[in-house]
């Protein structure tokens, strides 16, 4: 099918038709992160999946951060076709789909990251739920990755709420975001991910947040002292596409498509996992990080101060963003019920 496919196309090509079958035959991946990242491993196996599942007829070219704009100039290179499939992370889609801001809500999460895996790759009723609000703001929703916990990273120990009072923290620039950390306390300050390490050097902020792979590749720990682990929020990113791209692909290429971004939920897992451990093995090798893991008492006043996040998430979002947040929490608290019972049955037999 696909030889015929690329038969038919070089064949229209030498009539000088083919110039849209020719792009979408080599399709552009863009990445908010460098080479090295979890999305540019994420990118690599998609290409060679793609590859695979279609003989060669697609070809997918990566497009690392920094090669063609700023996470909300990438969204916009989809929404106007201009590339095939980039990541858009809900850290920087608040104002473009609001509702992808529900992967922003601190401790609405599970503390354990494999139930929020089983969370992000279930293609129920939360899942329409987002595909919905994407597709208003012409997106297509085709995965969502996990990236790792997000982390602080500081000029100073951060424990409390208290300490965060006049501290300039770079958040990603969400809206939700902003509302979160003024909620923490904290004097936030939005910007694009290529400027934060300047930003630190320059000391226009104090600290960032970001998982641990990160933290390493962009080189934010040599300007900071200190790791707070919170585990207050796993990183999320979306894999989007235009949704006219996608409804038009012929059969074989969606099914290659949906298979291959199937099998990759896995495997990404694993690599973020493996990224964030060996990274900051990495970090410590080079300098030496105080590192600080929040306990149950140094978290209640951060979870409480989440509260008025998710309201402002609710008003901000409206119906819908309360339907996503609500279907949300009821599949995560089916998910942790569920985990229990096979942990008890495992004991059981034991
Ligand atoms: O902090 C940021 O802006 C970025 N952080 C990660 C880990 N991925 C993409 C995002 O743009």
């Amino acid at each position: 099918m696909m030889r015929r496919l690329l038969g038919l196309c070089a064949g229209l090509l030498l009539l000088g038709a083919c110039a849209d079958t020719h792009d979408e035959l080599h399709w552009r991946f863009a990445l908010e992160e460098v080479e090295g990242s979890v999305q540019h491993a994420y990118a690599v196996r998609f290409a060679e999946l793609m590859a695979e599942k279609t003989a060669g007829a697609v070809h997918v070219d990566i497009y690392p951060y920094g090669a063609l704009g700023t996470s909300g100039e990438l969204t916009q290179l989809i929404q106007n076709r201009a590339i095939q499939l980039a990541f858009a992370s809900p850290g920087h889609l608040g104002t473009v789909v609001p509702e992808s801001q529900v992967f922003l809500l601190p401790f609405t999460f599970s503390d354990d990251e494999d139930i929020n895996q089983q969370l992000l790759t279930s293609r129920g009723e939360l899942h329409e739920l987002l595909q919905a609000a994407y597709q208003q703001r012409q997106l297509q929703l085709l995965s969502l990755i996990p990236e790792g916990w997000m982390v602080w990273s500081s000029d100073r120990p951060l424990r409390s709420p208290d300490d965060f009072r006049g501290f300039r923290i770079r958040t990603m620039t969400s809206p939700l975001l902003l509302a979160a950390y003024g909620a923490f306390g904290a004097s936030p300050t939005p910007l694009p991910y290529a400027e934060v390490y300047g930003a630190l050097q320059l000391n226009m902020i104090d600290g960032q947040v970001n998982p641990v792979f990160a933290i390493e590749e962009m080189s934010f720990y040599e300007q900071q002292d200190y790791l707070i682990f919170p585990n207050h929020l796993p990183f999320v990113a979306s894999l989007v596409a235009h949704p006219a791209f996608y409804a038009d692909l012929a059969p074989e290429l969606r099914s290659a498509l949906d298979a291959t971004v199937h099998e990759l939920e896995d495997y990404i897992h694993q690599v973020q996992k493996d990224f964030n451990r060996e990274r900051l093995a990495r970090i410590l090798e080079r300098k030496d990080m105080q590192l600080i893991y929040l306990d149950e008492t140094e978290r209640a006043p951060f979870r409480q101060a989440s509260q008025q996040v998710r309201e402002r998430f609710v008003r901000d979002t409206g119906p819908q963003g309360e339907r996503i947040l609500a279907t949300l929490q009821a599949q995560l608290a089916l998910l942790t019920a569920d985990t229990s019972n096979t942990n008890a049955a495992e004991q059981d037999t034991e």
